[in-house]
């Protein structure tokens, strides 16, 4: 039986939600296309904006895809991940229901709000404010409202995981948790405790700040708070990734998951040291003592453990699974995989590109060398690389393996689906690679003019140009863009036909790991005693920061120095 036949319900959920996702990615890419095209000055006249608009595409791109896109096909892929892993419906179909519209809701006014930015003296004014909405940048009190229906939403249909795993838990008191689910729960923990931050400064600060109720707030504060979410996010968009890495991917491929326990223990890592590092963000902000910058520093390089343990395991998987298809040598055994299979192709070369990402991530992390590439371009070539693929391609490919279950339909345009994540990959590798280098010759992110025609001189990459690195940029964003089109064909193509034309050709079977859940010591599945350790990290980290932050009064700006 197919998933949309076993569970109807939850099918018809998890489409609303990837719809949504898909309209968000759509526009979004759009727009990301347009402002690679203006900032390196290919066919700008041609372009349908004008510098000033430039933030208001940027915002848009950003807030659609990273925050948009992500958080609606997370949570449809986490409401079929709990429904297929513990064979069983949803706790209440109309709690999901309500957690969707809350966020749906938000999607609309806060993208209303940002497209007003180009047609002045609508209602809702504008919301320039970039996918980092912290002050002094101020927008419409709509975006911030928006913004918090979109958070609140994700909780509720978070508690919908987590009721759906009680019931299951009264009538298996001693099973071990189903890895997706423990997956599912182990994100989630992670995202509402991080995602307070952002709560926190959405609804106590900026909403009554651009309502005029309140004459000031302090930056630092509100920067602090967003980045005390900001940095455990990016774990919320990985993990959703890393839960196709560990459980499909090894399928995909033809074989098993190499370890259960394995995968348990790097969630429980994440779920520890997410968020006790978003200082990480701020090692250039005035006002905190460089000792808890260190601390997060350190806390960040840690990160490092669960992420190459990911790598061995997944590697590890892929290799038994081509041995089962009859590859063999040192590395031979690499051939013999499904690489014309999107859903293989597309997850696989996610992957990879996420290890380069991880590479530049660590520059990133280091407080001294971070000097170098502070908001300059290198930033956006990095996230591109992790968020705007690791996440981004994986969804893509998953969604290949997943649509079709989830209506019922045979995925159409297969030969277009085959080449899409390629495609993908050249463009990723263009676009992102040219950001790295143009970052460190000093190309700044966030602006219109990078290079005006006197200033192209200013900046001087240790080989080639500034403007070799623009073409590669303009190259690799049209490329990207031609392969989020065929991607939406192939869906629009798959979801609008006629049903039972073809007989379904997934399997939706998932095989057991190699070594099983039962090989894992029960002391991982005690999710409260994780939460418990990972509160106290997350109160030695920022107590007494925050703490000198709001002494002298929570809306003052001026923080004194808090010896190191
Ligand atoms: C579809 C192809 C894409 C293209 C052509 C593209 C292009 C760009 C460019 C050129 C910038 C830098 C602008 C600047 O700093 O001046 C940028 C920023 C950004 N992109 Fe993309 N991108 C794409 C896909 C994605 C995806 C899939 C994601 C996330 C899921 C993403 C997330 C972001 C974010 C968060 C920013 C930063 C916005 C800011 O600085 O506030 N992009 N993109
Ligand atoms: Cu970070």
């Amino acid at each position: 039986m197919t998933y949309v036949d076993e569970y109807p319900n939850a099918a018809k959920l998890v489409r609303w939600h990837f719809g949504v996702a898909f309209v968000a990615l759509a526009l979004g890419g759009l727009l990301g296309l347009v402002q690679a095209l203006y900032r390196t000055d290919t066919l700008r006249s041609l372009l349908p904006i004008q510098a000033t608009e430039y933030y208001t595409v940027l915002t848009g791109h950003g807030v659609l895809l990273a925050l948009v896109f992500t958080t609606f096909f997370i949570c449809g892929l986490f409401l079929w991940a709990t429904t297929n892993s513990l064979e069983r419906s949803l706790y209440s179909d109309r709690l999901a229901w309500a957690g969707f519209l809350s966020m749906f809701v938000g999607t609309a006014l806060a993208t209303v709000a940002i497209l007003n930015g180009f047609a002045p003296g609508l209602p809702f004014e504008s919301a320039d404010v970039l996918y980092t909405f912290y002050a002094p940048l101020k927008a419409h009190p709509a975006f911030y409202v928006g913004a918090a229906l979109l958070v609140v939403g994700s909780w509720v249909v978070g508690a919908v995981y987590f009721l759906t795993y009680r019931d299951w838990r009264a009538d298996n008191p001693d099973a071990r948790i189903p890895l997706q689910t423990f997956m599912v729960l182990t994100t989630f923990i992670m995202w509402y405790l991080s995602s307070v931050g952002v709560a926190v400064e959405v609804v106590v600060f900026l909403i009554p700040w651009s309502l005029g109720w309140i004459g000031q707030v302090d930056p630092l504060l509100t920067r602090s708070l967003f980045w005390y979410f900001g940095h455990p996010v990016v774990y919320f968009w990985l993990l959703p990734g890393y839960l196709a890495w560990y459980t499909l991917l090894p399928k995909f491929a033809g074989g098993r998951l190499f370890s259960d326990p394995l995968a348990r223990v790097v969630f429980v890592l994440f779920v520890l040291l997410s968020t006790p590092v978003g200082f990480h963000h701020q090692y250039v902000d005035p006002g905190i003592a460089d000792g808890f910058k260190f601390i997060a520093m350190t806390n960040t390089m840690m990160l490092l453990l669960p992420s190459l343990l990911t790598a061995f395991t997944v590697v590890a998987s892929l290799e038994h699974g081509a041995r089962q298809r009859g590859g063999d040598g040192y590395l031979g055994w690499l051939r013999a995989l499904p690489w014309d299979n999107p859903a293989f192709s597309g997850t696989a070369l996610a992957g990879l590109m996420f290890a380069a990402g991880g590479f530049s991530g660590m520059i990133n992390a280091g407080m001294n060398i971070n000097y170098l590439i502070h908001n300059t371009i290198w930033v956006p070539g990095h996230f591109h690389l992790t968020v705007g693929t690791a996440f981004a391609l994986t969804a893509m490919a998953v969604s290949y393996w997943l649509v079709p279950q989830l209506t019922g339909k045979r995925l159409r345009h297969r030969t277009l689906a085959s080449v899409q994540p390629y495609v993908w990959f050249v463009g990723m590798t263009l676009m992102s690679n040219a950001m790295h280098r143009g970052g460190l010759a000093g190309l700044p992110r966030r602006t219109a003019e990078p290079v005006g025609d006197a200033g192209a001189a200013a900046f001087d990459p240790v080989f080639g140009s500034i403007g070799e690195i623009r073409v590669q940029i303009a190259v690799g964003a049209t490329l990207l863009v031609a392969a989020l089109a065929m991607f939406l064909v192939v869906m629009l193509g798959t979801w609008l036909s006629r049903p039972g034309v073809a007989r379904l050709s997934v399997n939706g079977h998932i095989p057991e790991p190699l070594s099983g859940a039962s090989n894992s010591p029960r002391v991982l599945d005690n999710l409260w005693l994780w939460t418990g350790i990972a509160v106290v990290l997350v109160v030695l980290a920022y107590g007494l920061p925050l703490w000198s932050m709001v002494a002298d009064g929570v809306l003052q700006p001026g923080t004194p120095p808090f010896p190191v």
